[in-house]
């Protein structure tokens, strides 16, 4: 009978066990469910509960079914005024924006070949750092769950909706993540959020209370930064925190498209350096309209010896490389914001330029890099997230500093070699500025990797560029001597007619123009071509020449400089003649005696 109460015991202790099990499951399944709602101790803290009760109310303010699928969404009376008058002060419709689901939908617009693609069931991890300064909440909430999302494809839990198809107007049914917050995530080791130093109070705690609370549990890490340091520090530190294997940055304003993660980390797994963007399409910033013209076509970047960005065709060469319309393209530069590399390899490669602070030039210094440090910069066409691209800057910049300007010439002293004073000519306040600082240690990095040189990426990734010193029968200024003007393109935007002014005593960007080897008359960017002819304008005032972009089609943008220094445009045998005071248009007009068709160019073959 001694053992009996032992025997008891061991009972009780077992069904206790039981017990402790069941409530441990019970509150692990809670964990992992990530809980719609704050649990009861975060409610009982005032400030979490106010949190709380505002997103209750931003939930309940969301027009369901607005923009789903990607269409582009109205508001009409007040709301449209509201909606307009956000846009005029932050660059995006945010009172629209916040109308519209967090997790809306997208059509899916990828290459339809995209879907035949199998990749690998082992993938790198992914990092994504998404940094911020005061963007609009709603738009960084969509962000975050628009890459929660579609890094769950292909899952049981894959719901359905429907949305009417702008395009077609018929209802599409669409396969589409579901907003289960247990769901696996596929790839997806980490969102890092880096809140440069945001003074909008939504960004703090309510930004946080609602990361907590909706969002899968132990997914995304918000670093605040307690100074601005501008983006290219803010990635950095995100960078450092991060510990996946691949690092994906993305502004805080895109939507990602389902399935974008699995190809970019595909391409860096057989090609570890290779360092990948998506196709960036365009989300409107008044609708937020995803539009996609043609699934197929896209375009790599390019820049100017100004310092920017561009956009580009794929060239014709490239298009025979690659083998197939959704191949790795290889892209001379990349706008920047957008693009996934090995994170070992981002290290190795010199991350950032840590000294470039707010806006502006990292991009292109990372692009060139890239190339010339024995990587490769690539868009993988079946990942393509949306961009809000804005058409000013919302937030400001440190007082009175061009960081643009600053970062730029920086990257120039580093990976440009001689083709630096091409930039210099654009930004002749910049050269031997001390505003510039010290690259030193840029430099010894390029020593270090062993990196080729600017003529070297020239030559073999961007030989389709214009050079304005090399591929050219002459450059400079087109100077009329009879009356001192010059051909100067008057700070014009691009389609407008090339005009005259005074010749300035340096070369000046507006007056440096170009009679490239194949008979362009050319800044770097646009041609002169013979505006379409009025009856009347032929033999009285002559035809305008205006600025267009350089088709390569020879017709209509070819001219000749003759022996005589006259300009004549082949196809209509017409010849360039200079104004008569600063601010005319330059006129194309029979060839003749007069002073006015007699041009100088500064550095020519022929002069
Ligand atoms: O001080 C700042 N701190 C920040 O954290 C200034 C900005 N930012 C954040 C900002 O909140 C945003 O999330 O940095 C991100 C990029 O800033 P944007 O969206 O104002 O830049 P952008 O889209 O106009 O400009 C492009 O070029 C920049 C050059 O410095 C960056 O590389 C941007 O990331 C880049 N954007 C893209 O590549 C998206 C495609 C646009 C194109 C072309
Ligand atoms: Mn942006």
């Amino acid at each position: 009978m001694v053992y009996f109460p032992v025997r008891k015991c061991y009972h009780v202790a077992k069904i206790c066990l039981l017990l402790l099990l069941v409530v441990s499951l019970l509150a692990l399944f809670e964990h992992y469910r990530g809980g719609k709602r704050a649990t009861k101790a975060e409610l009982s803290d005032p400030i979490e509960a106010e949190y709380e009760r505002q997103i209750l109310e931003d939930e309940a303010r969301i027009i369901p079914g607005l923009g789903e699928g990607g269409v582009a969404a109205h508001l009409l009376g007040e709301d449209k005024r509201l909606g307009e008058e956000s846009e005029k002060k932050l660059a995006i419709n945010v009172h629209l924006s916040e109308r519209i689901a967090y997790n809306r939908t997208l059509k899916d617009h990828r290459n339809p070949a995209c879907k035949r693609v199998v990749y690998d069931a082992e993938l790198p991890s992914a990092s994504v750092v998404i940094i911020f300064h005061n963007e609009p909440y709603s738009v960084v909430v969509r962000t975050i769950w628009s890459v929660v999302n579609s890094a769950r494809r292909d899952q049981p839990w894959y719901q359905h909706a429907n949305f009417v198809d702008r395009d077609t107007g018929r209802t599409m049914t669409l396969g589409y993540p579901g907003q289960d917050p247990n769901s696996p995530l596929v790839y997806l080791k980490e969102i890092i959020l880096v809140d440069d130093n945001s003074t909008l109070p939504e960004l703090k705690g309510k930004l946080s209370h609602y990361i907590r609370t909706r969002l899968p549990p132990d997914l995304i890490r918000i670093l605040r930064l307690p100074d601005r340091v501008g983006l290219t520090r803010a990635r950095l530190a995100g960078a450092r925190y991060a510990a996946g294997d691949v690092l994906v940055f993305l502004d805080a304003h895109c939507e990602a498209q389902r399935d974008w993660l699995r190809p970019l980390l595909g391409r860096i797994k057989h090609a570890p350096h290779a360092v990948v963007v998506p196709i960036i399409d365009v989300v409107g910033a008044s609708d937020f309209y995803y539009s996609v013209q043609d699934p197929a076509v896209f375009q790599v970047g390019g820049f100017t010896f100004m310092g920017h960005f561009t956009w580009i065709d794929v060239p014709e060469r490239e298009k025979k490389r690659r083998g197939s319309d959704i191949s790795p393209t290889w892209s001379p530069t990349m706008a920047g914001g957008l693009f996934a590399i090995n994170r070992a390899y981002y290290w190795e490669l010199g991350a950032y330029d840590e000294q470039m602070a707010g806006w502006g030039g990292e991009n292109l210094e990372i692009s060139f890099r890239i190339w010339q440090c024995g990587g490769t910069l690539e868009t993988v066409p079946c990942s393509r997230v949306g961009h809000v691209f804005r058409s000013f800057h919302p937030y400001g910049l440190p007082a009175h500093s061009d960081t643009h300007g600053i970062n730029t010439a920086r990257m120039a002293e580093v990976w440009m070699d001689e083709y630096a004073e091409l930039f210099y000519l654009h930004r002749p306040d910049l050269r031997k500025n001390p505003k510039i600082g010290d690259v030193t240690h840029r430099r010894v990095l390029r020593e270090k990797l062993h990196c080729k040189s600017f003529q070297w990426y020239l030559d073999n990734v961007y030989p389709d560029k214009f050079v304005p010193v090399a591929h050219v029968h002459g450059y400079g200024r087109f100077s009329n001597p009879g009356s001192g003007l010059c051909l100067d393109t008057l700070q014009r935007e691009a389609g407008s007619p090339l005009g005259v002014y005074p010749c300035h005593a340096r070369l000046h960007a507006t007056q440096y123009l170009a009679l490239s080897l194949a008979g362009q008359l050319r800044t770097e960017e646009d041609c002169a071509e013979l505006q379409y002819a009025r009856e009347e304008d032929v033999n009285e005032v002559g035809r305008r020449v205006l600025m267009v972009n350089c088709h390569g089609k020879q017709r209509g943008q070819k001219w000749k400089y003759l022996p005589s220094g006259q300009l004549q445009h082949e196809e209509s045998q017409l010849c360039l003649a200079a104004g008569r005071e600063a601010g005319d248009d330059a006129r194309a007009r029979p060839c003749g005696p007069a002073p006015d068709q007699r041009w100088r160019i500064d550095y020519s073959r022929d002069n």
